[in-house]
């Protein structure tokens, strides 16, 4: 295996199989003593093992048929084939940009020439995304060509170059309840499956193993991008705890199919991850990953109007604004938006689509009181002729010195599931790279890995599924930085500070 750098460092060393790094990481602890605040700097020895062998990614989808399933098996395809394609403004490539990892880079260190920039992938050895095999399931039976026809996102010249690909891929048939879905889904619904739920849920661990052994992937990733469904209500007894939701699933009680496929890639080892808003994670389910050591990771992909938000907002409130009324409007003619405009589909992305400024605001006790947040509204809109080009308008209110006000808007338009894709991939490929790092501290000799609620992919989520007391960051260069420094410090390297205080002396 031949990494693109090797770091040299008395902490570092390289094996066949791993990457080991010691690492001291630094925090500051700040607690009231007799009325007085006090702050007093930590640090902890860690040691990082990363394994060095990527193995062969199969990502399973649920909603393979739909526009992100189809975009994104297409978009690989297409590099992978290293396609081209004419369209009116001249001959297009198949690329990766979107991805944080294909298309962002990181900085290294500094050499005599300056700062070294590597692309993020090259941090640490990572399935690319060329190699990821794609399987998955869809309540509509269309193949892959037809349904990338039906989604109308990609340049029709590209579509006819993949269609021979595209064609032989076939969902297979899903779990369909319809009440957790748009009334308006069932025209598509004709690849569903049939018997209890427990059944069900038996074929979808079937169908696991079955794409496991014939494609000879390593390993395989859930990832759920299906329609948004309603919120289900946790109910102790049902769902609150992993024996009641197994016993759920066994009496054929209310469990959605999201839910139902969260547990069946738990019982089969597989991470999964939710790219839609709704509540898959109840507690039974993040119970039973825990049990398992699976990971799980959510929720909904942070791909445009709230990817902004979160950086709008940590800049006005970081600069001292002080943000009155945040108003989002947005209207798209997907069948995600036909979904969403149904009350409860549009209320599971309302919800997601709103507290990404919660931290934001209530880190500035200066701006804002305890009880004080921007008025923030989310409106989505269905309308056909638009397609998939989504158009987002936002307005952001903000209070400035002396009474004055400051008034941003901001009008967006762009192929949402262009957006998603590259989201879809990073996301598969950290969960798999954190399922080969394990760490351990001077305290805690045994190694172990990270949380089975997989928190270091928060930057592509727009609600971040985080272990339970742990702070949820919505804003988006802290949740890079997250992703970043942890890689660093998988190689012993510290993390980023900006401090450049080589610069700033005599
Ligand atoms: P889509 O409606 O084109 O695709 C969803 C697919 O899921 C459809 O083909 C549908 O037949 C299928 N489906 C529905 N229920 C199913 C089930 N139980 N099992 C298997 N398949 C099922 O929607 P799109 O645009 O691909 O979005 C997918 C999801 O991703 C939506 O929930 C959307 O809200 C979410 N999302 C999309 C973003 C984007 O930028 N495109 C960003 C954030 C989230
Ligand atoms: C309309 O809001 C449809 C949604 O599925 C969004 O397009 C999607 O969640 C992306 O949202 P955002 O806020 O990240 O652009």
């Amino acid at each position: 295996m031949a990494e693109p750098f090797l770091v040299e460092s008395p902490d570092v060393t390289y094996s066949k199989d791993y990457i080991e790094a010691k690492y001291t990481y630094s925090t500051v602890h700040v607690c009231k003593e007799n009325g007085l605040t006090k702050v007093r700097p930590c640090s902890t020895r860690f040691t990082f093992r990363t394994g060095r062998q990527v193995p062969r990614l199969g990502v399973m989808l649920v909603g393979w048929g739909g526009n992100n399933g189809t975009t994104v098996t297409a978009a690989v395809l297409a590099n992978r084939l290293g396609l081209s394609w004419m369209t009116k403004t001249g001959r297009k490539k198949a690329n990766y940009y979107g991805s944080l990892l294909q298309a962002s880079t990181v900085c290294l260190g500094t050499g005599p020439a300056g700062d070294v920039y590597v692309p993020f992938r090259d941090l640490l050895p990572m399935v690319h995304p060329n190699d990821i095999v794609f399987d998955g399931w869809d309540i509509s039976s269309l193949n892959l060509a037809e349904a990338m026809r039906r989604a109308e996102v990609l340049d029709w010249q590209l579509q006819e170059q993949l269609w021979p690909h595209m064609e032989k891929l076939k969902p297979r048939p899903s779990i369909y309840i319809p009440e957790f879905i748009a009334a308006n889904q069932e025209e598509r619904a004709d690849n569903v499956l049939r018997g209890s739920k427990a059944e069900q849920v038996e074929q979808i661990r079937r169908d696991i193993r079955d794409f496991k052994e014939a494609s000879g992937v390593d390993k395989v990733i859930v990832l759920w991008t299906a329609n948004t469904e309603r919120f289900c209500d946790v109910v102790p007894g049902l769902n609150d705890t992993a024996e009641s939701l197994l016993r759920a699933v066994e009496r054929g009680l209310e469990v959605s199919p999201s839910t139902l496929f969260a547990v069946a890639s738990i019982l089969e080892g597989c991470a999964y991850i939710n790219g839609s808003p709704q509540n898959t994670f109840v507690p039974g389910a993040v119970e039973l990953a825990a049990q398992r050591r699976v990971f799980i990771c959510g929720d909904d992909f942070k791909s445009g109007q709230t990817k902004l938000k979160s950086v709008l907002v940590d800049f006005l409130v970081g600069a001292g604004l002080k943000t009155k009324s945040i108003v989002s409007y947005n209207h798209l003619g997907n069948n995600d938006g036909k979904n969403l405009s149904a009350p409860q589909q549009f209320r599971s992305k309302e919800i997601s689509k709103s507290n990404v400024v919660d931290d934001t605001v209530q880190a500035n006790p200066i701006l804002y009181g305890p009880q004080d947040k921007p008025d923030h509204c989310v409106v989505i809109k269905y309308v056909p002729y638009v397609g998939d080009s989504k158009r987002a308008l936002d307005e952001y209110t903000s209070e400035i010195m002396m009474g004055g006000t400051n008034t941003i808007v901001i009008h967006n338009t762009c192929e949402d599931s262009l957006l998603a894709s590259p989201i879809i991939l990073d996301l598969a490929i950290l969960t798999e790279l954190c399922q080969r790092i394990t760490f351990c501290t001077e305290s805690d000799p045994e190694f172990q890995g990270f949380h089975s609620v997989l928190s270091i992919v928060a930057f592509l989520c727009k609600a971040p599924l985080v272990p339970e007391g742990t702070p949820v960051v919505n804003a988006l260069f802290r949740q890079r930085s997250c992703i970043e420094n942890i890689l660093r410090a998988c190689l012993g390297l510290p993390p980023q500070n900006h401090m450049l205080l080589e610069h700033k002396m005599q």
